[in-house]
């Protein structure tokens, strides 16, 4: 290792290899405290011939490398499986935002760069970036289209895979493919650059991407609802739906048991309605339409849904300023969850209409096998995209929870699976969900998925202790 670290050392020049223990330790633990193992040193590689190199070497050695961006995974995906035995390669040197076509609407980045910062930059070329995540002022964009991150603008724009027209890789063994296209239409084999997306780093470590952007949006209007019942909320997103669906661009469920979490633990996120509720929904709808009346169309849904007891109160936004602090309600949902102690995430997703059989399912299953936990659930929910997470009871214990944690999730996910659902609909397996991945994706699936990782990496050296 030793002699590895010199020749990396010298492939990477000044700053690029880490050894010093107070600096390398942060690099192994993920945000949620789940994981820390040691890596046995860092490599910040300054460009993609940086990383090929590396990889080069690392692979000749056998060492095995875990590719990270923010560190931001939800399952410890970025972080060693192993501790003192792998090493971490930092993607934050390569945060340049290499090109913006404004009237092609596509950027080419390199895999460091912040997701905000990317938002910024398309924004600042009157474009929209649109992928929008809690941690986008940390994830970075390799880590973004590696885990094929979600968010708040699924609804309206898909995925991250979605917006990837192409990428750069790099290979375990060092090579490197250049995919940096950045066509609308490309039919030329296999598309590799979906391959990559989602693969969580097993496959390659992506260096750089051309992104689809979309045109920045004229008006937006956004609000906060209370609402009566699950059912009412999928109710209200059918009428924004059916009055016109291109202009909705979010449509987010916060609990009442999740609002009352933030408002203990980050009592700055005020209720912005007179009386709490047992749901809320917090919706935006944006066009990029001069003369469209999308306030008129705001107020007319929602009066209808007031009178029709669909929703029992809402505040739109008057101002940048109220949008944001709307916005940060749901942006903090998870930082006041991990302040209330340990919970248990089932980050999973169900045919749209069977989101209320799901939480009515869930609140009995965990009242009758889990007594004590708290469900806070909060998501996606025009995707049919819960996360479905079970907090700690209030004076309980959180080691002797977080014990009860597999269970717990098996428990869930039996019903995910009942309702045709998925157990991880957007942060992926990382090291937390690999014993569901094994007994919930069938046989024949883990062994496609076993042959390519097998072709690309033969010599099991990228991020392993992941997915499977
Ligand atoms: C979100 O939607 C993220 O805010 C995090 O996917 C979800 O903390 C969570 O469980
Ligand atoms: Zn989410």
């Amino acid at each position: 290792m030793i002699n590895l670290l010199d020749h990396l050392a010298a492939a990477l020049g000044p700053g690029g290899v880490i050894i010093a223990p107070e600096d390398i330790a942060p690099f192994g633990t993920d945000w949620r405290g789940l994981v820390s193992n040691m890596p046995r040193a860092v490599l910040r590689p300054r460009d993609t011939a940086g990383v090929a190199a590396a990889l080069r070497l690392c692979a000749a050695a056998g060492v095995p490398v875990v590719p990270q961006g923010g560190n931001t995974s939800m399952v410890a995906g970025a972080v060693p499986s192993r501790d003192g035995a792998e090493l971490v390669l930092s993607l934050s040197r390569m945060n340049a935002v290499r090109a913006i076509d404004a009237a092609g609407l596509t950027m080419e980045v390199e895999a460091g760069v912040t997701l905000r910062a990317a938002q910024d930059a398309a924004r600042d070329a009157g474009a929209l970036l649109p992928l929008s995540i809690g941690s986008e002022g940390s994830a970075q964009i390799g880590g973004v289209i590696s885990t094929n991150a979600g968010g708040n603008n699924t609804l309206r724009f898909g995925n991250a895979r979605d917006l990837v027209l192409g990428l750069e890789v790099v290979l375990a063994d060092g090579t490197i493919w250049n995919g940096l296209r950045r066509l609308r239409k490309d039919n030329t084999g296999y598309a590799l650059r979906q391959l990559f997306a989602g693969a969580e780093g097993t496959l390659g470590i992506v260096t750089a991407a051309v992104l689809r952007l979309a045109r920045a949006p004229r008006q937006r209007q956004t609000c906060f609802c209370a609402i009566p019942s699950v059912e009412a909320a999928l109710d209200l997103f059918a009428r924004f739906r059916d009055e016109d669906e291109a202009a909705l661009y979010a449509f987010e469920y916060i609990s009442g048991a999740a609002m009352a979490v933030n408002q203990s633990y980050m009592p700055d996120f005020r209720l912005p309605l007179e009386t709490a509720s047992p749901h809320y929904v917090l919706l935006e709808l944006a066009t990029t339409r001069r003369r469209d009346p999308l306030r008129e169309t705001m107020e007319a849904v929602l009066a209808d849904a007031l009178q029709a007891g669909v929703i029992t109160d809402a505040a739109i936004a008057e101002s940048e300023a109220q949008r944001a602090a709307f916005w940060a309600i749901r942006e903090h949902l998870s930082e006041s969850q991990r302040r209330a102690g340990a919970s248990v995430k089932n980050d999973v997703s169900v045919p749209v209409a069977a989101v209320p059989s799901l939480l009515a399912r869930a609140a009995a299953m965990l009242g009758a096998r889990h007594p004590g936990a708290r469900m806070v659930a909060f998501g996606h929910i025009g995707d049919g995209n819960i996360h479905l997470n079970a907090l700690q009871p209030e004076d309980g214990d959180a080691a002797a929870f977080a014990a009860r944690g597999e269970d717990l999730m098996e428990d869930v996910n039996a019903i995910v699976m009942e309702l045709g659902g998925s157990f991880s609909a957007e942060h992926g397996i990382g090291q937390i969900k690999t014993h569901a991945f094994g007994q919930l994706r069938s046989a024949a699936e883990r062994e496609i998925m076993r042959r390519i990782r097998a072709a690309l990496d033969p010599a099991a050296t990228l991020n392993p202790g992941k997915l499977f």
